[in-house]
């Protein structure tokens, strides 16, 4: 498969498994899984052929890894992300000591009053380094990093998971805690 299709394959499945399986007809478990065949049959009915083996290659060679199979590999879903009300049921674990995030300028007086937020997704996103907060942030434009203090969050009962494709995850990130890196 070349890199074209792969990211069109890659995209339609972040919408429907992330925001949108109603488009498609599909129903997300509580916690976020499609079947397989039930996905690959809806995304058939709606215009795009996708294989088995296609999606194994989607799910192995996405730069983000951003979709696993369960340990049957008879159910999908996406590692994060999501903007459908989903429970992935991730443990709470505890963080690096210092965790980036990557955003632009526009944003930062709002950042700055009142915190990192979710916005449209379920949780704030952060990185264990800046170079993926760097990629995060150029998705919007010129990218500005945010250093989060993640040790002196964990102590202040904040709670934290990660998932499955290595994105730590918190409800907020009160201004306290973040500090803008040159
Ligand atoms: C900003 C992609 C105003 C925040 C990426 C960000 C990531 C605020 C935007 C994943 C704010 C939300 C998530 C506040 C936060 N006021 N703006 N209080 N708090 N923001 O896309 O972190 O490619 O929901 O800085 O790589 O950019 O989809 O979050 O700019 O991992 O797999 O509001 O999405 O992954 O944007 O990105 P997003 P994000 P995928």
């Amino acid at each position: 498969m070349n890199e074209k299709q792969l990211i069109r394959i890659s995209k339609r499945l972040a919408r429907h498994l992330r925001h949108d399986p109603a488009a498609i007809g599909l129903t997300l478990t509580p916690d976020g899984w499609a079947n397989v065949e039930t996905l690959l049959g809806a995304l058939r009915a709606h215009g795009l052929t996708v294989t088995r083996e296609q999606l194994d290659e989607v799910v192995e060679r996405n730069n983000k890894r951003r979709f696993a199979f369960d340990e049957t590999g008879t159910r999908i879903r996406a590692s994060q992300g999501h903007s459908v009300t989903v429970d992935l049921g991730l443990p709470n674990a505890i963080p690096p000591a210092v965790l980036y995030h990557g955003t632009v300028s526009k944003f930062l007086d709002a950042i700055f009053h009142e915190g990192l937020r979710p916005m449209n997704r379920h949780a704030v996103h952060l990185s264990p380094t800046t170079d993926t907060a760097r990629t995060v942030a150029a998705r919007r434009g010129k990218p500005v990093i945010l250093h989060i203090d993640a040790a002196a969050m964990t102590a202040a009962g904040h709670e934290f998971q990660v998932s499955a494709n290595g994105v730590w995850l918190t409800a907020t990130v009160p201004p306290t805690y973040l500090s803008h890196i040159p």
